[in-house]
């Protein structure tokens, strides 16, 4: 199962009370103060792990804590620090403290680390010439997490054009096709090598868009948050019309859809690409679509793998470009 998003509670440990302890011989009147400090509690801290890809084990466990400090004991032993406690995420989980609805951190490169909740401290013992003190607590809070998947290129478009058809053509990703809608239900990621170019992008194909999907129609929108960081997006239309729908209707329709979700992916750059034209009827409505929207498009068949290499090439120089 994918999952997405998830709630926890984290809380770090306590810091251990300080000792509070007198040295006493019969050669000393006054017993001399030797409590130890108490140790610090352990922090939570939360880490980013490439080889973890859904939010899915936070259904299961949502509290984190981490251990407390030891107290101070006579003779000036300090207690012993508490453990901390790590939480590993997938690679672009986004860390948002829900009390304040505040971004602690954005996870989004392999191995970043960041404490979500600080131990407490120990509290000092009596040997430094002071009251013993008590541990301070350590902090706690909710959580929320939200995975925002990281790839370079994402494919949009309705359910049945073809996404799956064509990440499984040019990536390692094997994803279900079959000719109904709402064959894919989650982000599937692919890996693009071009040995040739020597060059290497991540294609992220997503569940089928609808009209009103920002209104929560079909799946709805929710799996546009996993193209927002892509660099590209590839917009693929059905030019058959296989599903009794308009292609150029459908263009405009996919493009107010992404508008509705935000501005900045509707301004995203797109790759126009025309699906399934082994079909006569994709040849005929090519040719309404270009007169109409004037637009660079490429022509491609995912089934029979044609016309990807000429796709592959302007991927690959747009990334040349925007670097
Ligand atoms: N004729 C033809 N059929 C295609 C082509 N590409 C995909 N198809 C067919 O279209 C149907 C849908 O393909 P998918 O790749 O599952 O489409 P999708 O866009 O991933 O669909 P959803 O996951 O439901 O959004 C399947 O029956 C494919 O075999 C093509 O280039 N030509
Ligand atoms: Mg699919």
């Amino acid at each position: 199962m994918f999952i997405d998003s998830a709630k926890i509670h984290v809380k770090a440990g306590s810091g251990g009370n300080g000792c509070n302890s007198y040295f006493r011989d019969t050669r000393v009147e006054h017993g001399k103060p030797n409590g130890g400090d108490g140790g610090d509690g352990g922090n939570v801290i939360m880490l980013a792990d490439p080889s973890i890809y859904t939010l899915l084990d936070f259904q299961y466990q949502r509290h984190f804590n981490a251990e407390s400090g030891n107290n101070g004991s006579s003779n000036d032993k300090s207690g012993a620090r508490g453990r901390d406690r790590i939480i590993r995420v997938p690679v672009g989980t986004v860390v948002i403290d829900l009390s304040t609805g505040c971004l602690i951190r954005d996870m989004d490169a392999s191995e970043t680390e960041v404490v979500v909740a600080q131990g407490g401290h120990g509290g000092q013992g009596n040997s430094r010439k002071r009251e013993a003190e008590a541990g301070k607590p350590g902090e706690e809070r909710e959580l929320e997490l939200n995975l925002k998947l990281i790839a370079d290129v994402g494919i949009v478009g309705f359910p049945n054009a073809g996404k799956s058809t064509l990440i499984s053509k040019i990536s390692n990703a094997t994803p279900k096709i079959a000719s109904y809608p709402f064959t894919t239900k989650a982000p599937t990621l692919g890996v693009v090598r071009r040995e040739d170019e020597d060059s290497e992008f991540i294609i992220a194909d997503i569940p089928g868009l609808i009209q009103g999907a920002h209104l929560g129609r079909g799946l709805g929108d929710k799996f546009l948050k996993h193209v927002e960081r892509t660099k590209i997006l590839i917009h693929l239309i059905d030019m058959a019309g296989v599903d009794g729908r308009d292609p150029c209707q459908d263009y405009q329709v996919i493009n107010s859809e992404l508008k509705s979700f935000s501005k900045d992916l509707a301004k995203k750059k797109q790759i126009l690409v025309a699906n399934k034209m082994d079909l006569d009827a994709a040849k005929e409505h090519i040719k309404i679509f270009k007169k109409r929207f004037k637009r660079k498009i490429f022509e491609v068949s995912a089934l029979e793998a044609k016309g990807l290499e000429a796709l592959l090439e302007e991927i690959t120089k747009n990334f040349k470009n925007s670097r």
